[in-house]
């Protein structure tokens, strides 16, 4: 018969196995902040892939050397997200995505994918997690002089262009449907208006976000984080 949790009583006769009243602790633990989009994109895929992990929010207005000790110590570049495996830390949010797809395989394309999933990180890196997370940063919390708001401007509606150009031809990035690539590219989008933007602005860019938010166990990055 299979052991049940069990609440010991001092009428317990002896020998009854050991009660397990804790939930074991998940190995992972992700640290992340609010409003961090960088941060939302790890998290959606845990919990879209329903991996079991902790989640710790770092408050960034905190200095960095006052952050929590452990965070401090796992983070190389002081920065969130990170996410901790037994001794080991991955910082980069694009880096723990494609670690995730591999651990979790789930979102991370075909085979023959992989490369084009790799080049969108990259331009997410460089581009659409820059351009958009920084016109909302300095239009929410941090006003800049005109021609730097308008250079942040234009660099979002040129990656935004970029992006509505390809979901024109494609339903998510990669053909084979939605992955590591998709959550990466989106994750600030889900606050468009806050950068200013319409959301419907972009429509190819409008369907694919429904599209994604359509998906099980999807979750809006304010309560997520
Ligand atoms: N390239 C990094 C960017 C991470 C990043 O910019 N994190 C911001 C929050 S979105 C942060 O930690 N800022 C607080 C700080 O730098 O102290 C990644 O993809 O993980």
């Amino acid at each position: 018969m299979a052991d049940k949790p069990h609440m010991t009583s001092p009428n317990d006769p002896p020998g009854l196995p050991a009660p397990r009243l804790e939930t074991p602790v998940s190995p992972l633990l992700l640290y992340g902040a609010v409003d961090s989009g960088h941060s939302y994109k790890v998290r959606l895929l845990l919990l879209l892939t329903r991996t079991p992990h902790r989640y710790q929010r770092i408050a960034l207005d905190v200095p960095r050397a006052d952050r929590p000790a452990a965070f401090v110590a796992a983070s190389r570049y002081g920065e969130v997200p990170v996410l901790v495996e037994g001794d080991v830390a991955w910082c980069q949010s694009d880096a723990i995505l494609l670690h995730l797809a591999l651990r979790t395989g789930a979102f991370g394309g075909l085979p023959g994918e992989h490369g084009a999933i790799v080049q969108w990180l990259f331009w997410e890196a460089n581009r659409i997690g820059f351009s958009v997370p920084n016109l909302r940063f300095a239009r929410r919390w941090a006003p800049q002089p005109a021609q730097v708001m308008a250079y942040l401007r234009d660099r979002a509606e040129a990656d935004l262009q970029t992006l509505d150009a390809t979901l024109a031809r494609n339903e998510f990035l990669v053909p084979s449907g939605p992955t590591v690539a998709d959550l990466a590219c989106s994750a600030y989008l889900f606050w468009l208006d806050q950068a200013g933007f319409a959301p419907t602005a972009y429509q190819e860019v409008a369907r694919w976000l429904n599209a994604l938010r359509a998906l099980p166990g999807w979750t809006h990055p304010d309560e997520a984080l």
